[in-house]
């Protein structure tokens, strides 16, 4: 009898205190613990098929994937048969939900959710703690992509101790995101490349380590008293000072474009104005402003009212890892 093999699902998420930087590049084990929260606007849905087969197939959004656009899915295959001593070969399925153009990195929820479906189509019976790490080894953020709400990766030293927890899947709480898109093109210095830049050359990189240290301590308290003002400060302050070490690498690099300076200053004017609103950017100029249900629709009239050639996307808290 032929077993039904479930899709997995798994939901973007953007880093509140960012991950930025790698001890090792192998295993993908950060340098400091990083906090999250899963989008619901943006999720991957994935199926794996075992086949009678020695090579491994990839379909992105129905469209067979040559050689150098699979590498990477490949390379993370051949990981996971290796961890768990298995040969079988798969086609994987993978298609991404964007609302249009939403600004959003795919790695973290179609790395979670290829894991996910790995487990499943195997029956593996991992449960999230593991899942989270294999996630992990595809790309670092998608270890966060299991847990619904506010997540933290806790960094570890090993394989076995490098994973995401739950802080608090379904919070109660007044925030909601805009995805303000400024270029929808993919950019020119990858997070992996540009973070191992920063790693190696910022001369602040050490300051960076102990800020994140103390950031996620008020951070977490701040989630847990509902503050979403003091949450945006530091959600922003941790962004920026995420950007600093890339203007402060050797060679200097940015990923900010002229409007997302605009956007920043249009963000400190709303405030100025007693509006809602804390910028995070990551590794691109798109930029995702935290606000409340009530200065959602203030903040994107404004930023619609002063800069016409950018969209913008509403998000609100997603769930974790889902099967359907
Ligand atoms: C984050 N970013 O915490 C940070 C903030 C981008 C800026 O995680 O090398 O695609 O695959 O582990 O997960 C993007 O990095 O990098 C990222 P790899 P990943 O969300």
């Amino acid at each position: 009898m032929k077993t039904l093999v479930r899709t997995a699902r798994a939901f973007t998420n953007i880093a509140l205190i960012k991950y930025w930087g790698k001890k090792n590049q192998i295993l993908k084990l950060p340098c400091t613990n990083s906090l999250s929260l899963t989008l619901d606007r943006f999720y991957t849905d994935t199926k794996v098929t075992i086949v009678n087969d020695h090579h491994d197939t990839v379909y992105l959004n129905h469209k067979l994937l040559d050689q150098t656009q699979n590498k990477r899915i490949l390379k993370y295959l051949d990981t996971v048969r290796q961890f768990y001593s298995f040969d079988d070969h798969f086609i994987v399925d993978t298609v991404n939900h964007v609302p249009t153009s939403a600004g959003f990195a795919s790695s973290a929820s179609g790395f979670a959710a290829l894991a996910a479906a790995i487990n499943e189509t195997k029956q593996l019976n991992l449960n999230k703690r593991e899942l989270s790490i294999l996630a992990r080894n595809g790309s670092g953020s998608a270890s966060r992509s299991i847990y619904g709400g506010f997540v933290e990766w806790i960094a570890g030293d090993s394989n076995e101790t490098s994973f995401a927890a739950p802080i608090d899947e379904n919070p109660q709480i007044d925030l909601t995101l805009l995805s303000v898109v400024i270029n929808k093109g993919s950019k020119k210095i990858s997070s992996t490349v540009g973070m191992e830049n920063s790693v190696k050359t910022s001369p602040f990189y050490p300051n960076w380590v102990t800020l994140v240290a103390s950031e996620i301590k008020e951070i977490k308290q701040a989630i847990a008293k509902k503050d979403i003002q003091r949450i945006g400060e530091i959600a922003e302050h941790n962004a920026m000072s995420m950007h600093a070490l890339t203007l402060s690498a050797n060679p200097s690099f940015t990923y900010f474009e002229p409007e997302t300076i605009r956007i920043f200053q249009i963000i400190q004017e709303l405030r100025q104005k007693g509006i809602l609103a804390y910028a995070t950017i990551d590794a691109g100029p798109n930029v995702k402003i935290i606000c409340t249900n009530e200065s959602i629709t203030k903040v994107q009239k404004y930023i619609e009212e002063q800069l016409s050639n950018v969209s913008c996307v509403v998000a609100n808290i997603g769930s974790g890892i889902q099967y359907i």
